[in-house]
């Protein structure tokens, strides 16, 4: 959880694998499009910095979260990808709208993740407010983007 007591873009550098070797997928929502390439930004730049390849690194873009499950199963059918990411960010609204699409696409990857060899990170900002979502998104709490591209090395190296 991005806390005052946690960053989302403190890790120990010192644990992380070397990922010049290694492939990533992302799949990225365009709803919220501030939000979500400030997550995009964090996480391809947190892979590079780790040492991965530009062209190592596919990102594709789908409508809206809901969709990010049917993008990452597509990534995972492809079968080249070390790990794949999701990033989205759904911000409450008026109606359980919000409630319906976070518990799909929660459940949705947590399905991949069973199902598929290739691991699927979560990066799904799920936010009462706007504020909310910049402040996980290279704002106070760090950038859940580079959280993602951290777990990703690890889960790649699993
Ligand atoms: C419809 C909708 C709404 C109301 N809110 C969001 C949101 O906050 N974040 C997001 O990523 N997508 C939202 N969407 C779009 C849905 O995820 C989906 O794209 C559409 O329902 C079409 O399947």
């Amino acid at each position: 959880m991005a806390t005052a007591q946690h960053n989302l873009s403190a890790y120990d550098t010192e644990k992380i694998p070397d990922a010049s070797n290694m492939c990533f997928g992302i799949v990225v929502a365009e709803w919220n499009s501030e939000i979500t390439g400030a997550l995009l930004n964090g996480a391809v730049s947190t892979l590079e910095k780790h040492g991965a390849l530009p062209e190592n690194i596919h990102v594709k873009t789908v409508p809206g979260s809901f969709e990010l499950v049917y993008g990452a199963h597509q990534m995972t059918l492809n079968g080249s990808y070390d790990a794949i990411i999701i990033l989205g960010s759904v911000i409450r609204g008026e109606t359980p709208h919000f409630d319906y699409i976070c518990q799909g696409v929660t459940y949705g990857i947590a399905r991949l993740n069973a199902k598929s060899e290739i691991p699927v990170i979560y990066g799904l900002l799920t936010t009462n407010d706007m504020q909310q979502a910049k402040d996980r998104s290279g704002g106070k709490y760090g950038n859940k983007g580079d959280e993602c591209a951290i777990d990703a090395i690890k889960m790649a190296k699993f």
